[in-house]
């Protein structure tokens, strides 16, 4: 039995592997991050790792990461992968991690205390939408009126999630659960910073976490995987101090929009479009997908000629060098990046990352058929199956009502009615109906899908 990776075991580990180099127990505890998952722990920790600020993680369900991290002192390991090897790195920025369920109390303490300077979540999509006391907007209405009746101070709150002006957002719907004494204490005393964060990094297995602890010498139950590539762009308001995450290499802009917009529509959403095809299709991975030379060419195509157009100008990025970056990102053989992983949720991830573009391009009555195509394979995926009849559940907050809305759907008298069904519903597709090129289009798209199948209709739309 290998011992269990620690603070003792750090001096033992490979030289090869990467470990905390300065003193854990001078940390100050001024970040509180609310969404303790793989994302931020290959992201926001590792921009942290070394800057003398400490991370009091909080997860708002599970105790999993707590019950992992615990008897690790914090300390789990990053596997940066690639088609060139792995290098691995133990972070110890993470001094403890909260279950709020478990202990409320101490979650809305660690908000209120003045030694908490920001507050930042990764939380999802979906983990914007107004609640009750137990959803994130409420757990900050909580904390934050603790730090105001305790005289704690402003803070920030750094939203890191994939939404288009996401610290907007934030403030927005913050400022509505909040109430009005503490809307206003929040208004004057908070930041709220926009941020554009990339990094792929895919769900790690029990392969992964034995094959990582094999390479440490000791066991990590925690371990999480990235690809080399990472990027994070900040607004740089923060109302009670910040790290020098510039050292990290953290670009810090005065408006991130434009690069929200590249990232959501370029990175994000090609991956939605690589998720329901190749889902639908068979092509379990992203890296899988990608080497078949129809869905690279659509995919290549999808982002140079509907995407790249309607993004604002970037001063000094060299978009075709970049895409063709991104490109060399999606095929990273190492990553098993699974496309059933990216396709969860699209209901709170289309807007931003499709019909944000597609609505522009429309407005300026340009075609959009690669665009129509990804929204017949969303379409197309609801069914729960793939070409082979592989089941795969709808993990979407939204999934009854797209039962409801898909059974409606195929009372309707022929395709096209099918489809403007489909696309009139109003949570995902906004109020407006769907304009008949575009319901012509992806109904033709949806046809082709079901008759031919994806390769087929890949092959055929090349
Ligand atoms: C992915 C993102 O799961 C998804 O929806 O598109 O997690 C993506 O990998 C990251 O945003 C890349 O920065």
């Amino acid at each position: 039995m290998r011992p269990r990776l620690c603070e003792a075991a750090l001096a033992a580990l490979p030289a090869a592997v990467q470990r905390p180099g300065y003193d854990r127990a001078a940390l100050q505890p001024g970040i509180l991050h609310l969404g303790i998952g793989a994302f931020m722990r290959a992201h926001l920790a590792v921009a942290t790792e070394g800057l003398g600020w400490g991370i009091t993680g909080v997860s708002l369900r599970s105790p999993d990461t707590r019950d992992a991290l615990a008897p690790q002192q914090g300390l789990y390991t990053l596997a940066v992968r690639s088609a060139a090897g792995q290098q691995l790195q133990v972070l110890g920025a993470v001094q403890r991690v909260l279950v709020a369920p478990e202990e409320p109390q101490a979650v809305l303490d660690a908000m209120a205390s003045p030694a908490t300077r920001i507050i930042s979540l990764t939380v999802t999509e979906k983990g914007y939408r107004p609640g009750g006391e137990h959803s994130t907007l409420g757990w900050l209405a909580r904390g934050l009126a603790k730090r105001r009746a305790q005289g704690g101070g402003g803070v920030t709150l750094l939203s890191l999630d994939n939404l288009p002006s996401n610290g907007q957002v934030l403030r927005t719907r913050l400022l509505a659960q909040a109430g009005a004494g503490l809307a206003d204490w929040i208004a004057a005393h908070c930041s709220f910073p926009c941020s554009m964060v990339d990094r792929i990094v895919p769900r790690s297995t029990d392969a992964d976490r034995a094959s990582v602890s094999q390479a440490l010498g000791c066991e990590d139950a925690w371990p999480v995987l990235a690809e080399p590539f990472f990027e994070w762009v900040v607004e740089d308001q923060f109302a009670a101090g910040r790290p020098a995450w510039e050292r990290a290499g953290v670009r810090f802009v005065a408006d991130a929009a434009p690069w929200e917009t590249l990232k959501l529509r370029m990175v994000n959403g090609s991956h939605s479009a690589v998720a329901y095809l190749g889902l639908m299709a068979g092509w379990d991975t992203v890296d899988q997908a990608m080497a078949q030379p129809a869905l690279r060419h659509y995919i290549d195509a999808l982002m140079r000629d509907e995407i790249a157009p309607t993004l604002p100008a970037l001063p000094g990025l060299d978009l075709v060098a970049w895409r063709a970056a991104l490109l060399a990102r999606f095929a990273n053989p190492a990553l098993a990046h699974r496309t059933l992983q990216i396709a969860m949720d699209g209901s709170q991830k289309l807007p931003q990352r499709w019909l944000a573009t597609l609505a522009e391009r429309q407005a300026s009555g340009l075609p959009s058929p690669r665009l129509a195509l990804a929204l017949a394979a969303w379409l197309h995926h609801l069914r729960g199956h793939d070409e082979a009849g592989r089941r795969y559940d709808i993990n979407d907050p939204l999934a009854p009502e797209l039962a409801a809305l898909c059974t409606q759907a195929r009372a309707a008298a022929g395709p096209e009615a099918e489809v403007a069904h489909l696309l009139g519903f109003a949570p995902v597709f906004g109020a407006e109906p769907p304009a008949a090129a575009l319901v012509r289009d992806v109904a033709q798209w949806l046809g082709s899908l079901r008759q031919r199948g994806v390769a087929a209709t890949l092959a055929a739309a090349a």
